[in-house]
């Protein structure tokens, strides 16, 4: 037996815990899935095995399920499966929680001293032949890609230095090589970034440290084809604040806010670091590009942190449908001397960039983000921010044109993701998982990438609640 978990917004409604690992053959289609798609998306959601152990804490601390669609010739397949992390593994062995709160290990219980906390649970990303599971607290865990088995931590053969990987990696779709860094890469709250590269084959070829402003959350960053942009948004770790069992995270609205850029393929010594004064909060950058010496970056900019843990934390209250203020292009000059930086809105706010791959880090047209629109309903429950996006909008980045597909009051939609065409002039497609409300059911949804509003081409059925995942990414059937 296990007790019951919290009545809290992380574990209730549609967020109530699934802990299901199944598979299923052959899903039911509404409509017609476009036999050109072919491959798998990986898809990760924070499931917690056990309630917390200290009576409440984060969605974000789940342990990582790793689900995984298979789309053959018109046909979808479904399976998931834990990450079967050392934390997990303690936990069953205990047949409770042993962990104490998100990314304090102070607050565990002595017997799991020097195990590692990492819950696998943010992204997968497929590279070098390789499925791995990311968590921005610690190493990559490595799963077989068809199986979804655990094989055990990925340090790249020993080579990296690094005691964190971030979840958000930048791929050049030209060469292949992979861009990552991990923050707090010394250990707990370290100002260290370990900058890094691997290439085509998954070898590590590259590691360089250097520091931040301060200690922050850097969740994601973003490279173009001349540069590597490291933003740091103010919020905050300290050692003290964790000893003490405090938050691990507090945002600081006072705090100036910095964007680090550096040749991509140079030196850390290269770093300029640009300044930001003002309350900002980010955590997807949608795309980067050069345009000559400028830099062009497009994200969503809000005034505070989203989630409601942190907000607690920080003592700030604010309705989470104001915490995403606009969606932004920040330009940096890199040929003059100074470290200001230009801003221009091109869109309303939102979060869950996504753009085609062949447009990572080159001048681009269109990106795909979401948003909630309050004119369409209630907030519904889905995820750790809170009120779930009800709008998938098709957004041209430099003319601010937007194409939405609003959904109905009762549903919310979960991360898209984009995945391309064969034919020439055909802009792809976007997929995403669909939260019924009204049902606590869950469906696929598959759109016409170029028209939003015009609703799904295909919906699949599933058989159960997908509670709510953090991000996927699509592999292509040729990579197997
Ligand atoms: C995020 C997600 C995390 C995390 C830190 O979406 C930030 C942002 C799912 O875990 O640990
Ligand atoms: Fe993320």
């Amino acid at each position: 037996m296990t007790t019951p978990f919290p009545h809290s917004m992380d574990f209730t409604g549609f967020n109530a815990v699934s802990r299901v690992e199944c598979e299923i053959y052959d899903l039911i289609v509404h409509g017609e899935v476009p036999k050109e798609i072919n491959g798998a998306w990986y898809r990760m959601i924070p499931d917690p095995q056990y309630p917390p152990r200290l009576g409440d804490d984060t969605f974000l601390s789940g342990d990582g399920m790793m689900g995984r669609f298979w789309f053959e010739d018109g046909h979808v397949d479904y399976r998931q499966r834990y990450v079967m992390t050392e934390r997990l593994l303690a936990d069953r062995a205990n047949r409770k929680s042993m962990f104490g709160s998100y990314r304090n290990p102070f607050t565990d219980d002595p017997k799991v001293k020097g195990v590692e906390r990492g819950a696998a649970n943010t992204t997968p990303i497929f590279h070098g032949g390789k499925l791995f599971a990311l968590k921005e607290d610690s190493l990559p865990m490595e799963l077989d890609p068809v199986t979804l088995e655990t094989k055990g931590r990925w340090d790249f053969g020993g080579k990296l230095k690094s005691k964190t990987v971030t979840a958000h990696t930048r791929l050049d779709p030209e060469t292949g090589d992979l861009y990552f860094y991990g923050y707090e890469a010394g250990g707990l709250a370290t100002n260290a970034i370990a900058y890094c590269k691997a290439d085509k084959d998954g070898n590590l070829v590259s590691e360089q440290w250097f520091e931040a402003p301060y200690v922050s959350l850097m969740h994601d960053f973003v490279v173009t084809e001349r540069w590597a942009l490291f933003p740091v948004f103010p919020t905050t770790a300290s050692l003290e604040r964790l000893k003490a069992g405090g938050p691990h995270w507090v945002y600081e609205p006072g705090k100036e806010s910095y964007v680090g850029i550096m040749p991509r393929d140079g030196s850390v010594k290269e770093m300029r670091w640009f300044r930001y004064d003002g309350p900002a909060s980010s955590f997807h950058y949608m795309n980067a590009y050069d345009d000559g010496d400028l830099v062009h970056m497009d994200f969503g900019l809000a005034q505070v942190n989203p989630f409601p843990f942190i907000q607690k934390a920080s003592g700030i209250e604010v309705d989470p449908s104001k915490a995403r203020s606009r969606y932004a292009r920040w330009t940096f000059d890199m040929s003059k001397p100074g470290n200001t930086i230009s801003e221009r809105e091109i869109g309303p706010p939102g979060d869950m960039p996504r753009i085609a791959t062949k447009d990572m880090g080159r001048p681009y047209e269109v990106g795909y983000y979401q948003r909630f629109d309050p004119t369409l309903g209630k907030p519904n429950i889905s995820g750790p921010v809170g009120a779930g996006f009800n709008t998938v909008s098709r957004l041209k980045v430099q003319t601010g044109e937007l194409r939405n597909l609003s959904m109905p009051p009762t549903m919310t939609v979960q991360e898209h993701l984009h995945v391309p065409s064969t034919k020439t002039g055909h802009e792809g497609y976007l997929t995403f998982v669909v939260d019924k409300h009204d049902v606590q059911g869950s469906e696929v949804w598959i759109l016409e990438a170029e028209h939003p509003e015009s609703g799904p081409i295909a919906r699949i059925e599933m058989p159960l609640r997908l509670r709510c995942g953090v991000h996927g990414n699509w592999v292509d059937v040729g990579a197997f």
